[in-house]
């Protein structure tokens, strides 16, 4: 059972390496939803909440370089088991459209592929936190990982996650592939390498075909 089909709202995350334009368009993806007369919630993980952007602070700041890999996939949890039941999961039985910038399959990715921790302990605090719970669509943002890397960086300071080897960030997109290919109902692939203009018109086909907007 998702979200959505036990009641009205949508649940939407958003995907991809840093820097592959997740932030910019989830604007651009919010404006179109609005137009179409839905109300929507734009949130985003680790964060979403008062305590959860506290524990993001953590997750991020450079002053926990060492951080364990275990303490980061509890504190991503933690942060998510506050923001799923205090705003995604009230938002969507209200009848919203929730926009999440990154949700479990980034755990996947970074804690998982990126980290190493085994798939089977990702997946037991997955059904501990969420049940069934899963988004009802993911926009994976696919883009080359050292050209992701290169647009976040110009953005000015980097945080702990971007002071990680290509490497991670290589593993990290092979992940996201593979998990949408494994979900292929659940996900929808924007190539990311291109100007945002044709990025946008990639979107709108989508939206178009998935959500009839
Ligand atoms: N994390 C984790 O490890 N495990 C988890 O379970 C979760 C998260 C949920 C914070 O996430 C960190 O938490 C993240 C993973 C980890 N690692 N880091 N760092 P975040 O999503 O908040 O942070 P982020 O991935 O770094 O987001 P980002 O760097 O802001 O990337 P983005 O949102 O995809 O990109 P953007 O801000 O929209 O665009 C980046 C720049 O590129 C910006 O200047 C844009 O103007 C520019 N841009 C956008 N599109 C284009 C195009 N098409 N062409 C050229 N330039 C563009």
């Amino acid at each position: 059972m998702n979200a959505s089909s036990a009641e009205k709202g949508l649940f939407i995350s958003f995907e991809g390496v840093e820097g592959a334009g997740k932030t910019t368009n989830i604007e651009y993806i919010a404006d179109k939803i609005a137009q179409g007369g839905h109300e929507i919630v734009l949130t985003r993980e680790p964060g979403g909440t008062k305590l959860s952007e506290a524990i993001r602070e953590l997750l991020i700041s450079k002053e926990y370089p060492e951080m364990h890999i275990k303490t980061e996939l509890l504190l991503m949890f933690a942060a998510r088991s506050e923001h799923l039941n205090t705003v995604i999961l009230p938002a969507i039985n209200a009848g919203k459209w929730v926009l999440c910038d990154r949700f479990t399959d980034a755990t996947y990715a970074y804690q998982g592929a990126g980290r190493g921790i085994p798939e089977d302990i990702i997946a037991t605090l997955e059904t501990l936190v969420q049940g069934s719970v899963k988004p009802d669509y993911t926009f994976l943002f696919d883009l080359d990982a050292e050209i992701g890397l290169g647009r976040a960086k110009n953005r000015g300071e980097t945080d702990r996650f971007e002071q990680q080897h290509i490497d991670f960030f290589n593993k990290i997109r092979d992940k996201y592939l593979e998990l949408a290919k494994s979900d292929e109902p659940r996900y929808r692939i924007v190539n990311a390498q291109y100007d945002l203009d044709t990025v946008q018109k990639q979107i709108d086909q989508l939206l178009t075909d998935i959500l009839d907007l």
